[in-house]
């Protein structure tokens, strides 16, 4: 089978390559896509050389599977292009997220819905993927009335040129910015831009996209999201009402028993998640959680993952996994 990884030599691209050999994907053939000033350079797969290559060789040579981690503009012009040629595309951008006749796909909660038909996927943003991926079988139990989120994010969600300023900033160097202000010893309480309604483009995506992938617009979402100079991976602080009551232990035993989800809740040893232990991994972790004393029915709890892994290659590779393993491309 032959798989584009569009983006190979971005922040996500190279860890999808990771996945994708980790995962042992079987692949007869790897194109690696990036812009024009990368082509012709070499990247390593499986211990092979493969030259990058451009847009259009890659669209001739009809790949089954192209994944995309380019950016929304590089997706909305060249994705349609690919799926014009048979190839099945899995775009980590946020281009078609909300399209009504896209699927926006956390394997773990609705791969089942993907058909042949379904030439563009849309895989959700990170800090949208952890939290459903831990919320999706509490709200199929107790019906989730409404979410309160503040998230931790991880400087690598904005991309390479985030971690070289903190790097700069660290060693008390000058240099191209990627945020507003300095993010060593700060939290930026911007991720992403500003809509008209004062939330952020971020805060908003786990809105729509929390509503999209449980199939359920009735649950309400609010959220503040943080960047902190953290890397290995988003944090986020969730507290959940549902419409009916729970057992601490019955929601403990419920997350312990999802795929992807790893519990590390016990306080007497100061065990719960974190992004520096969560880092390379592709599980989502839950802990901390605890009933919310303040309002009936509700919970808090804790999550954290690799934004880089499940929050944006892990997940791709997942869906090409699906694909493949169902004979869907
Ligand atoms: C961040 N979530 O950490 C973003 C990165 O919509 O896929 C990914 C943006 C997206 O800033």
């Amino acid at each position: 089978m032959n798989i584009a990884v569009v983006g190979v030599t971005g922040m996500v691209g190279q860890v999808m390559l990771q996945v994708l050999e980790e995962r042992n994907i079987p692949i007869s053939n790897l194109i690696p896509v990036a812009s024009e000033k990368s082509v012709g350079s070499e990247i390593t797969f499986k211990g092979k050389q493969y030259k990058v290559v451009s847009m259009k060789q890659a669209i001739e040579m009809k790949p089954a599977i192209a994944l995309f981690s380019a950016g929304g503009n590089v997706s909305l012009k060249y994705a349609p292009e690919f799926a014009a040629v048979g190839t099945t595309v899995i775009d980590n951008s946020s281009a078609f997220r909300m399209d009504a006749d896209k699927r926006l796909i956390v394997p773990e909660i609705n791969a089942h819905t993907l058909t042949k038909d379904d030439k563009i996927i849309a895989n959700p943003n990170c800090s949208t993927i952890q939290m459903v991926l831990a919320l999706s079988p509490l709200h199929k139990e107790y019906r989730i009335k409404r979410l309160v989120v503040s998230t931790y994010q991880s400087i690598t969600g904005t991309g390479v040129k985030a971690v070289q300023q903190l790097e700069n900033e660290y060693v008390g160097k000058k240099g191209e910015m990627a945020y507003p202000y300095q993010i060593h010893r700060n939290a930026l309480p911007h991720c992403d831009v500003f809509e008209d309604n004062l939330y952020t483009k971020e805060e908003m995506k786990l809105v729509r996209e929390t509503q999209k992938i449980l199939n359920d617009n009735t649950v309400a979402v609010t959220a503040t999201a943080v960047r902190i100079p953290v890397v290995g991976g988003h944090s986020e602080s969730v507290n959940v009402e549902f419409r009916s009551d729970f057992d601490v232990k019955d929601v403990r035993r419920l997350l312990s028993q999802t795929d992807g989800v790893t519990v590390q809740d016990n306080v007497d040893v100061n065990n719960y998640p974190m992004p520096l232990m969560a880092h390379g991994k592709d599980d989502v972790f839950v802990g901390r959680i605890r009933r919310d004393h303040s309002q009936e029915n509700s919970l808090n709890m804790w999550i954290v993952a690799d934004n880089l892994r499940k929050g944006a290659a892990t997940n791709a590779v997942q869906i090409a996994q699906y694909l493949i393993e169902n004979k869907l491309v």
